[in-house]
């Protein structure tokens, strides 16, 4: 059976997370990082030597990296369907998941450290509103994208709308000012009628679940 290493409040591993789910496979689901532990053992870091989660053994064959995981399950057990087939599809949905792993996850992470797990007299204003304004950029990049089509690729629900989903959630529940971006909250307001993605994202007080 698929194991999956990974504490569910971790945005690398609510990837992996909401991805088993909308495929529908059978998974064990293995706490791991921060309060549980387990990263440092050595029998984990034989097969993640970052020392992070998530990590998954699907049947011996061991992978880390959240986004090559969720490439990794579309493409076998969703191939046409959540893994686009054609080469220039799938070259055009790969190329915004490196974007979420490059850019856009690069400074939500930056306002996550300096803001919301920052004490406020500790905090570097300018730095954190300037983090905000390129943020912002990124998430404008997203709106167009967005504009005429219901997902990241279009019509269909894809590996591209799993790895943003994380992200969206936090983006529309941190404590700032946010430009008006239509197509961006309809987008998420599709994506939270989706059966698996977790109420638990949507409600309650997000920031002070953030701040551990
Ligand atoms: N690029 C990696 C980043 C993995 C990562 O930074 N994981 C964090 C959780 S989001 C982690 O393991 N932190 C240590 C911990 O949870 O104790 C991925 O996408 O999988």
């Amino acid at each position: 059976m698929l194991k999956i290493w990974g504490r569910e409040d971790s945005l690398n591993v609510q990837k992996v997370m909401l991805c088993v789910r909308e495929l529908g496979l059978q998974f064990e689901q293995i706490n791991a990082g921060k309060q549980y532990g387990v990263l440092n053992e050595p029998w984990y870091l034989a097969m993640n030597p970052n020392g992070l989660c998530p990590t998954i053994d699907d049947d011996g064959f061991v992978l880390w990296e959240s986004n090559a995981i969720v490439k990794f399950l579309c493409a076998r057990h969703s191939p046409g369907n959540l893994s686009p087939a054609d080469p220039r599809e799938y070259a055009d949905a790969d190329r915004w998941i490196s974007w979420q792993g490059s850019t856009l996850g690069v400074t939500m992470r930056q306002i996550l450290v300096n803001l919301v797990r920052t004490a406020e007299e500790k905090r570097d204003a300018k730095f954190v509103a300037d983090l905000i304004a390129t943020t912002t950029g990124h998430w404008k990049i997203m709106n167009g994208r967005l504009e005429g089509r219901d997902y990241m690729m279009g019509p269909r629900f894809t590996m591209v709308d799993i790895v943003f989903a994380p992200h969206v959630y936090r983006w529309f529940a941190y404590p700032f000012e946010r430009p008006d971006l239509p197509h961006l909250e309809a987008w998420y307001k599709r994506l939270c009628q989706r059966k698996h993605y977790n109420p638990r994202f949507t409600a309650g007080d997000v920031v002070t679940a953030l701040q551990r």
